[in-house]
């Protein structure tokens, strides 16, 4: 296989995903009870043997990089590496301008590794992949450039880039994020095929394109908006189409989510505790890399034999414990105290949080280490929670980090 070098861009705000990413970059922000975003990219890279890795960091990294240290560092290999590059490390006094600039800030480690491919991965999206999948199709197709896409419903074109591809898979057209004159996927007009932002270079084509696009004072210098749209009608960009290279059950099982909103964060989470998950995270031949402090396993109803809670079609984390309660399709992150006779349905309650007796949460996001004293009742009226809270329009309910409610 050809020597690869890969680059996950790990700088985004995320503002579309406030107030979860008030304190910390998106790819950091916890899901899944245990995980944070970026594990599932890490880990489809390590699981895929592909072991050179730089996260390019940029916005509110701290998070992040505490996460990294704990759980993905690989000591001792000097061909094996996980590493982070803030902006300013090499060229200019710049923070990173768009996806492209930042990986131009970071030229001199291509040169320096001087790999056949680069992939160019995002760092915000849920799924498994076998990366060498790709990899392999790139090299097929003796590509410049290989974009993985997957059909998405034609009312979320404007949040992708839109693709349109010849029937040997070429790409043919592209617009990111359009807005109108929307092209939908040949004969599923209810579809159109979206950019996961993940992509494959060949390293001479890579750096070219990135040189040119810095010298371009017009430029946005984006991937997406910029690099892209002015490469295919000159090179051969393909595209890696994911849901037809996807087996049911396997490691690229077509599913793919772009959690950039709140309710996507949520459905997503939600998605975990279907009949049969999306993604199988007992599956120890695909792991999900994590770090998990050293709490001792959940403790439920723990030495209660008067009356019993009741806790259906949800995950809870090590180190929780909970007595008479009522929980039903949530997702309870590590540490997580949950007081008598609380009822939570449809919540995604983050690590380190303590909720007192009696509380109710009805479709809420809960932060880290929030506290919510006795009695409060969330998610049951929503004028009252918008007077408090971010509250979705499908009326799901925010809690900030760090909040102390109802004391
Ligand atoms: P967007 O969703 O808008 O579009 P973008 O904001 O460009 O994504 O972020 C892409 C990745 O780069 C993310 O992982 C983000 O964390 C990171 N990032 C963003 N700005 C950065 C910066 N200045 N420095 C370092 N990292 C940064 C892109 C493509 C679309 C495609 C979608 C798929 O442009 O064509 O459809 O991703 O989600
Ligand atoms: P936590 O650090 O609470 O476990 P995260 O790892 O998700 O949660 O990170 C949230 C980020 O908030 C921290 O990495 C840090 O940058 C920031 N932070 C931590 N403590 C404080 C504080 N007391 N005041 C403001 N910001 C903080």
């Amino acid at each position: 296989m050809a020597s690869v070098l890969s680059m996950i861009l790990a700088g985004g705000e995320g503002s579309r995903l406030a107030p979860l990413t008030g304190m910390r970059a998106k790819p950091a922000v916890p899901f899944g009870g245990q995980y944070r975003i970026i594990d599932f990219v890490l880990s489809n890279f390590v699981n895929s043997d592909l072991h050179k890795i730089y996260l390019i960091t940029q916005f509110k990294s701290h998070s992040l990089s505490k996460h990294l240290q704990r759980c993905w560092r690989i000591a001792g290999l000097a061909d094996k590496f996980i590493d982070t590059l803030p902006a300013q490390m090499n060229t200019g006094s710049d923070w990173y301008q768009g996806t492209a600039d930042a990986v131009y800030q970071n030229l001199n480690h291509i040169e320096s590794h001087n790999p056949d491919l680069v992939c160019v991965f995002g760092g915000d999206h849920i799924y498994t992949m076998d990366v060498r999948d790709m990899v392999q199709y790139h090299q097929q197709h003796s590509a410049d450039l290989t974009v993985a896409a997957i059909p998405v419903p034609v009312d979320q074109a404007h949040h992708f880039g839109i693709i349109e591809v010849d029937e040997d898979g070429r790409m043919i057209g592209f617009a990111e994020k359009p807005k109108s004159n929307v092209k939908t996927i040949p004969g599923n007009p209810d579809f159109v095929l979206a950019s996961m932002g993940n992509y494959v270079f060949t390293k001479d084509c890579l750096v070219k394109e990135l040189l040119d696009d810095h010298a371009n004072e017009v430029s946005d210098h984006d991937f997406g908006k910029n690099i892209i749209p002015s490469l295919y009608p000159r090179a051969k960009v393909m595209v890696y189409d994911f849901s037809k290279n996807a087996v049911p059950g396997g490691k690229n099982n077509g599913y793919w989510r772009d959690v950039g909103t709140i309710d996507s964060f949520w459905e997503a989470n939600m998605d975990l505790l279907s009949g049969e998950p999306p993604i199988d995270l007992h599956n120890q031949d695909w792991p999900i890399r994590t770090y998990i402090p050293p709490y001792p396993p959940a403790l439920i109803a723990f030495n209660r034999n008067e009356r019993e809670g009741q806790i259906n079609n949800s995950m809870v984390g090590v180190g929780c414990v909970f007595n008479d309660i009522y929980m039903h399709r949530s997702v309870v992150g590590y540490n997580v105290k949950i007081g008598d006779n609380a009822r939570i349905t449809e919540s995604v309650i983050l690590p380190n949080t303590n909720i007192g007796d009696g509380v109710v949460l009805n479709r809420v996001i809960v932060d880290k280490r929030v506290e919510i004293a006795p009695g409060t009742r969330i998610g049951v009226d929503r004028e009252e929670d918008m007077k408090r809270f971010k509250v979705t329009e499908s009326g799901l309910v925010v809690i900030p980090r760090g909040a102390k409610v109802g004391f």
